[in-house]
């Protein structure tokens, strides 16, 4: 067995390390900590580890990266005794993997469930963080890492009448752990994001009717989703350690092809086909056929009104299938889907697609649905409506660094942090995938493996050069900075034009700005690995002095 494969440490009443999240980040936080040899406990709202798909169990719900990538890589053994049965794992299957590792690594012996932290006060006399949840005393520690995940705080619409409705109602990412029968029932669906795109067909496949409440229509390109074929997944397991160093210095951490040439530079015809080959092939690579897709609106639209010729020529009538190809917004800028079979699932006589933007919903009554068109009598109502993204549930906890500032009022304009690690005037608190990283732009697994390895090798740096009092804050500086060069490149790319959860236009009154950082994960790993080999450059670094 490897020297990864580690005991857990004795557990003690206070903490060098509190973790908020049991999900994927979490999870390999709490394995570094203990390697390291610093005392951890996770906090985590959910019954057992997994995170996103823990919680995510709706009809349809699978991850749209190549399961063969969304695993983790730092462990052979893992690599070596875990098999995935499809090219793109259903969610329980990659919920039984969370599972596993977490056996696997003893996780759950320093994991409390059930216990979602509300609030974490930063005691500036002993460097101390006190961490509250909803049940129990509260918990100290020296070091608060959060690994809430970017896309956990649920947003249901407040729509006038939702208390009144007599079926059910659920939301894609709170699905009930029994599971849900739609058999023989008309369901409404609201939202046509990832999550509504997966969904839509798999409840069609159950209801006696669908009917999908469509506010924008968005883009969206075959998973061709299959059982995984066992040679890849030999040649994966023989170079993991070379796959992950490719991944780890790509743009996207994806083991996709990043094509270098412009769209404009090429024929139609090559550039159709391209495209075409892309398609067919499926996966999160059909945006990297081109290097400047996300840099240029002309390059962007070829890409585009290929995927709406696509559309067109899959769904049959010719009103719905307009009604379904999204305009008057680049592709990429909202998240690009992968679907099964989505566009396809209007050609069946039993799901209908309302547009909102002709007839907005007005209120939900007692029986179903009301738009300014008509009432739809529906059974139970599924809002597929997404998340208060990256900063949501970070701001859901009372987190309160030097005297006594809430984060919600540092980050009142929009989120502000040092490499999306940190933020001036909270000290010793690491934020994995935060504003200001990659996070959602990438393959999160690739992410969070570098945030959970750069922040444990900074804490044991710390320690080496400041003793158990060290201290650690950005500063306000170099988040400054830091900041600037997020902007920068959002509006250097066609990011910086994005109207979607990318940059909080979603949420009612929460601020615009786009939210992760789009340099491409390798260049990003390159610098944090510079600032840390300078001396955590932008970082204050002291000790609390003694009898403080
Ligand atoms: O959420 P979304 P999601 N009335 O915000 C609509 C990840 N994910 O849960 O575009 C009517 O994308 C909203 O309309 P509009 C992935 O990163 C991954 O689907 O705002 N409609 C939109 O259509 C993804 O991007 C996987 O006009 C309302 C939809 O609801 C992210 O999670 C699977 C509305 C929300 O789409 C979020 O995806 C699933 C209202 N009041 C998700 N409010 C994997 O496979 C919102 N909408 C890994």
């Amino acid at each position: 067995m490897s020297e990864t494969l580690v005991r857990p440490h004795d557990r003690a009443a206070r903490f060098d390390a509190i973790v908020v999240g049991a999900g994927f980040a979490g999870m390999y936080m709490l394995h570094r900590l203990r390697v390291s040899g610093f005392t951890a406990r996770v906090l985590e709202a959910g019954g057992d580890v997994g995170g996103t798909w823990y919680w995510n169990r709706y009809p349809g719900a699978r991850c749209d990266v190549e399961s063969l990538e969304y695993s983790y890589s730092f462990c052979p053994e893992i690599t070596r005794e875990w098999s995935w049965s499809e090219r793109y794992a259903a969610q329980p299957e990659i919920l039984r993997y969370a599972g596993y590792v977490a056996d696997r690594l003893n996780l759950r012996e320093d994991i409390r469930f059930g216990t979602r932290v509300t609030g974490a006060v930063y005691d500036e006399d002993d460097g101390c963080w006190t961490v509250t949840t909803e049940h129990g005393a509260p918990l100290r520690a020296r070091f608060l890492i959060t690994a809430v995940g970017c896309l956990s705080a649920a947003n249901v619409p407040d729509l006038p009448g939702l208390g009144s409705f007599e079926g059910r109602w659920y939301h894609t990412g709170r699905w009930p752990h029994e599971g849900v029968d739609f058999t023989g029932e008309r369901v409404a669906v609201v939202g046509t994001g990832s999550s509504g795109i997966q969904l839509i067909p798999a409840v069609a496949e159950q209801a006696a009717h669908v009917t999908v409440f469509q506010r924008t229509p968005n883009f969206s390109t075959p998973a061709v989703n299959g059982p995984l074929d066992p040679a890849r997944e030999r040649w994966f397991k023989d170079n993991r350690d070379a796959l992950a160093r490719r991944a780890r210095t790509s743009p996207g951490g994806f083991l996709i092809e990043y094509g270098e040439r412009s769209a404009l530079e090429v024929s139609p015809e090559e550039r159709l086909a391209e495209f075409e080959r892309r398609w067919s092939r499926g996966g999160v690579g059909f945006l990297a056929a081109f290097s400047d897709l996300l840099l240029s609106e002309e390059a962007n639209r070829t890409a585009a009104d290929f995927v709406r010729d696509k559309i067109r020529s899959i769904v049959t009538d010719r009103a719905t299938a307009e009604r379904l190809v999204p305009t008057g917004y680049s592709i990429g800028l909202k998240r690009l889907c992968l679907d099964t079979g989505y566009y396809a699932v209007y050609n069946r006589p039993d799901v209908t697609l309302v547009d909102l933007r002709e007839t907005p919903i007005t209120e939900i009554v007692p029986n179903g649905i009301r738009t300014a068109g008509e009432t739809f009598d529906v059974d139970a109502v599924v809002f597929a409506t997404g998340y208060d993204a990256i900063t949501g549930a970070l701001l859901a906890m009372d987190i309160r660094g030097r005297g006594g500032r809430r984060l919600r009022d540092a980050w009142a304009a929009g989120p502000s942090s040092y490499l999306g690690l940190m933020s001036a005037g909270f000290p010793n608190l690491f934020t994995i995938t935060g504003p200001g990283s990659p996070s959602v732009l990438t393959n999160m697994i690739v992410s969070i493996e570098q945030h959970v390895e750069w922040i444990a090798a900074c804490l044991a740096d710390l320690e080496r050069a400041f003793g158990p009092r060290a201290l650690i804050e950005a500063e306000a500086g170099a988040e400054a900075a830091w900041m600037d060069h997020v902007r920068e490149l959002a509006e250097f790319t066609l990011y910086g034009r994005a109207e979607s959860w990318y940059s909080g236009a979603n949420i009612a009154g929460k601020p615009r700005t786009f939210l992760p950082y789009a340099g491409g994960v390798g260049n990003y790993r390159a610098m944090c690995d510079r600032v840390a080999a300078r001396g955590y450059e932008g970082f204050l670094r002291t000790a609390l002095p003694e009898g403080a």
